[in-house]
């Protein structure tokens, strides 16, 4: 059987959440007094309105996003094989300086420790007969409000050393200025040197202004936060890397965006017809220097693009822009987007309209479908 590799899918691990609850401010989990009563998860700016009666904010958080046999189950049910597991959003961006290292050891632990476990069990498991094996990676958190970058590169090397990492996840906020803040290229630099992929993923989408304010945004739930916000956030934040000429002082360095890239691919050349009309810029007789490398050029040789996009429009700009299918890297997105009729138990819409997009769209190529579903994962992340 090819493999299945799911490398867009998150947890809250039980001490995380547990931290969430004792929080009364975004990110933070409410239980209702009342005990039949979902606890709810409260992550996004826009859930977090005095007008919202707390037992309503957010989204109800169960099990699924913390419990990793939950995870398991809902492997097996889509025939997943294989797990690149990551803390979700907001990750550990808001903690203060003093708490964001020994957190961030923690939550590594954490994953390191659950990935080993349920990599033994599961290989016992199937030396004895009783099914396929699940196997689990994780991309670890980094401490990006510690007081010094050195905090966090430090952590990059540290994550080496540790047998299920491949690679790390990190949000768009960088150390607080975005990811075009010169006090990066540390870390920049040790992502490069220690050839660590960096999950770039979105959470704190657009201001509430873009959408009308904040009334009209909540009129509509998550719907503009998610399918808008959350893409061009990663447009933004890859974009301001371009213009500030992280890939030309970093030509090495290895960036799996979220979501096919938000709207990049659709945008790139919009963005190098800019950047080639721009008179600001030395190479078109201006002062302030631009981009070296084109965005094509970064697209094909440091982007990776999940599948997460829903649809064969977006799964075509995406291997348009990366060149073929060969960077492309199926993915799912749990515990977010759960079937709304509870019934979990029973295959997820959000997985199936991911399949059949990736179906359609490479359709007959049945080895570029494998590819994009587990072959060019086990291949990029180096997986068992
Ligand atoms: O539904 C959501 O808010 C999210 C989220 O926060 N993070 C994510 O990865 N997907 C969906």
């Amino acid at each position: 059987m090819p493999p299945i590799v799911d490398i867009h899918t998150h947890v809250y691990t039980p001490a995380y959440l547990d931290m969430l609850r004792s929080r009364k401010k975004v990110p933070y989990v409410h239980d209702p007094a009342d005990q039949n009563a979902d606890s709810r998860l409260i992550i996004l700016s826009s859930d977090d309105s005095a007008s919202i009666p707390a037992d309503q904010r957010g989204r109800p958080v169960d099990s699924s996003y913390s419990d990793i046999n939950v995870k398991l189950a809902f492997m097996r049910r889509h025939g997943i094989t294989t797990s690149v597991i990551s803390l979700a959003n907001p990750w550990l961006d808001f903690l203060d300086a003093d708490e964001a290292q020994s957190w961030t050891e923690r939550i590594n632990n954490d994953l390191e420790e659950t990935c080993a476990r349920v990599n033994s069990s599961s290989t016992k498991a199937q030396a004895e007969g009783n099914g396929g094996a699940k196997t689990l990676y994780a991309f670890g958190a980094l401490p990006l409000s510690a007081p010094s970058p050195s905090i966090v590169s430090n952590e990059i090397t540290r994550l080496k050393t540790l047998p299920h990492m491949r690679g790390i996840i990190m949000g768009t906020s960088g150390l607080g200025a975005g990811l075009d803040d010169p006090a990066l290229d540390p870390i920049w630099s040790s992502l490069e040197e220690t050839q660590t992929l960096l999950f770039l993923h979105p959470h704190y989408g657009l201001p509430d202004e873009a959408f009308g304010g904040a009334e009209a945004t909540q009129r509509y739930g998550h719907v503009l936060p998610l399918a808008l916000g959350f893409p061009l956030e990663t447009t933004i934040a890859v974009t301001r890397m371009l213009l500030s000429g992280v890939f030309d002082r970093f030509p090495k360095i290895k960036i799996l965006l979220a979501h096919s890239g938000g709207t990049l691919p659709f945008l790139a050349g919009r963005i190098e017809s800019c950047i080639a009309h721009e008179r600001h810029f030395v190479a078109n007789g201006g002062t302030t220097q631009g981009p070296v490398r084109s965005v094509w050029d970064v697209l094909k040789t440091n982007i990776y693009l999940d599948a997460v996009v829903y649809g064969e429009a977006g799964l075509k700009a995406a291997i348009h822009a990366a060149g073929g299918h060969d960077r492309l890297l199926f993915g799912t997105d749990h515990p977010f987007f759960p079937p709304l009729d509870e019934k979990e138990d029973s295959e997820w819409l959000s997985v199936s309209t991911n399949f059949s997009a990736i179906e359609k769209t490479l359709s007959p190529d049945q080895e570029a479908v494998r590819a994009v579903l587990g072959g060019n994962a086990v291949r990029i992340l180096n997986l068992n």
